[in-house]
């Protein structure tokens, strides 16, 4: 199994950018080569924000009419609000909703709270590995992945794909959520509890079999990750039975995309 640790090329301490050298950072990542960095930065997030519009290489992707999305916690959220809530949150790719979804994700932590409450990390490239060896690729085929949003809409799209700038097979989607399933292709092809147990399936293969790589915060650390290669969620491997919750923790949440 390839190990994710192996890529992850800047887990390293770094003395605080300010703004200006950040984005320059930003502009120069080979996503491709280095799809995970995290960065110490001492930011001024209005300015970022005013160079992104203005930047020639990316989009900013506005999420419910806003560029940035606070993950902490809201006492009014739901429980399937899981960035408004301070619980478990599963593994996930950001932004399924969009038809090309955020290529580039950052995390930026305003505030660590109690700081043991990682951001966990999959590389999904292992995971459609592993599912090559487990012979389950055929099966796979005969499902897509059914995305349910708050209101009810529907996104359907491929359980494997190819990654919108290379050429490795990696999977957008959620797994171990209630609002997401694996659905027959066509009804001669598989059926709807075939595709519960396969989902279930996968679900267990990602959290047990595949290498996590936890992200702890620091105050001011920037963690700029590929999301359409990555899967993330938060307290995954060891926290994810315990009744974690961490109503001091503020992480701040923008998405991009490449402009064509
Ligand atoms: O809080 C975390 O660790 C992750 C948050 C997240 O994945 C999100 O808001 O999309
Ligand atoms: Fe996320």
């Amino acid at each position: 199994m390839i190990k994710t640790q192996n890529k992850i090329d800047s887990f390293k301490k770094e003395v605080p950018l300010d703004t200006d050298v950040f984005f320059d950072k930003l502009r120069g990542i080979d996503l491709v080569k280095t799809p995970f960095s995290i960065f110490d930065v001492d930011l001024d997030f209005d300015l970022l924000l005013g160079k992104l519009h203005k930047s020639d290489v990316f989009n900013v992707l506005s999420f419910r009419g806003g560029d940035i999305f606070h993950v902490c916690d809201d006492p009014n959220a739901r429980k399937i609000d899981y960035g408004k809530s301070s619980g478990f949150f599963c593994l996930h790719t950001d932004g399924q909703e969009f038809v090309d979804i955020p290529v580039v994700a950052i995390l930026y932590c305003v505030k660590e709270g109690r700081a043991d409450i990682p951001t966990d990390f999959i590389d999904s490239v292992d995971l459609v590995e592993l599912i090559k060896k487990k012979d389950l690729l055929r099966e796979i085929e005969k499902y897509d992945f059914v995305f349910t949003d708050r209101n009810g809409n529907e996104t359907r799209r491929s359980i494997i794909e190819k990654h919108p700038l290379t050429d490795l097979l990696v999977m957008n989607i959620s797994l171990g959520s209630d609002q997401c399933s694996f659905v027959p292709k066509k009804e001669d092809v598989g059926t709807v509890s075939e595709g519960e147990q396969l989902y279930k399936d996968i679900s267990d293969l990602a959290s047990i079999e595949i290498a996590h790589t936890p992200h702890y915060y620091k105050n001011g650390q920037v963690v700029v990750f590929d999301n359409a290669r990555f899967i993330h969620g938060r307290g995954l491997k060891d926290l994810k039975d315990v009744d974690m919750s961490d109503k001091d923790r503020h992480l701040v949440r923008l998405w991009l995309t490449y402009k064509k």
